[in-house]
């Protein structure tokens, strides 16, 4: 019989199965964190996201000393561009678009320094790492066969930014059929009101996308889900 795990969350509790969750890490990349990246040739203020870093930190080493699957994403482009339509090349401060040398390689693109994973987060072995050219984490990557191939339903979602990339996985994870649980210190925004008031759209109208914990509710509750209870 499975035994169900439980976290305190808006707008209610948050019930998975321990065999069933994953731990999503949305674009945890130089490309967004650090000065000179994508993130701020957008015109951000990166330093707004490095308050993520810590508790998903910690949030990460709980899921891998409870061998919780971790999937990490990162958003960027092949190097001849193929892969990045027009509307999004061309947004933005047209000296440094998609593809421009920038303090970290070019940017935006795989296999530069800027689009890698952040040292803090680096993934270990027998983590997936999926490439995605979108928003989304699950337009045109292998997000969905590698969830089905391990059984998966709900995912705890992290990363970066709320209302951008974690947004668009989250709607996309609800219309097939995952239940998400977004940590609300373990995502960040460059807009304080658009962290607030993604989170906020979240749980509305009774978790119209999902539920709303913070790192210490899900940590209480995947170090419970391993702890051998004293009758065993
Ligand atoms: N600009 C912004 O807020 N985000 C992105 O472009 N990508 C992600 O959110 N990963």
């Amino acid at each position: 019989m499975t035994a169900f795990s439980r976290v305190p969350a808006q707008p209610g509790d948050f019930i998975f199965d321990p065999n069933r969750v994953a731990l999503l890490i949305i674009d945890m990349q130089r490309d967004f964190l650090y000065p000179g990246g994508f993130g701020e040739s957008l015109g951000n203020d990166v330093a707004l996201l490095r308050t993520v870093i810590e508790p998903l930190a910690g949030l990460l080493a709980t899921a891998r000393a409870a061998g919780i699957p971790v999937i990490h994403t990162r958003e960027g482009h092949r190097p001849d561009l193929s892969d990045c339509p027009p509307a999004k090349l061309l947004r933005g401060d047209p000296a440094q678009r998609i593809g421009d040398p920038g303090r970290f390689g070019r940017i935006l693109i795989r296999g530069e320094y800027g689009h890698d994973i952040i040292d803090e987060l680096a993934p270990v072995d027998g983590e997936m790492v999926i490439d995605k050219p979108g928003k989304g984490a699950f337009y045109a990557t292998e997000l969905a066969d590698a969830l089905a191939d391990r059984g998966i339903r709900s995912l705890l979602v992290t990363g970066v930014t709320t209302e951008v990339c974690v947004h668009t996985t989250v709607r996309e994870a609800n219309d097939r059929g995952f239940e998400c649980l977004v940590v609300s210190d373990c995502v960040g925004s460059y807009f304080p009101e658009f962290q607030r008031v993604g989170l906020a759209m979240i749980a509305a109208q009774g978790g119209i996308f999902g539920w709303v914990a913070d790192s210490a509710a899900v940590r209480a509750a995947l170090t419970s889900a391993v702890s051998p209870s004293p009758a065993q």
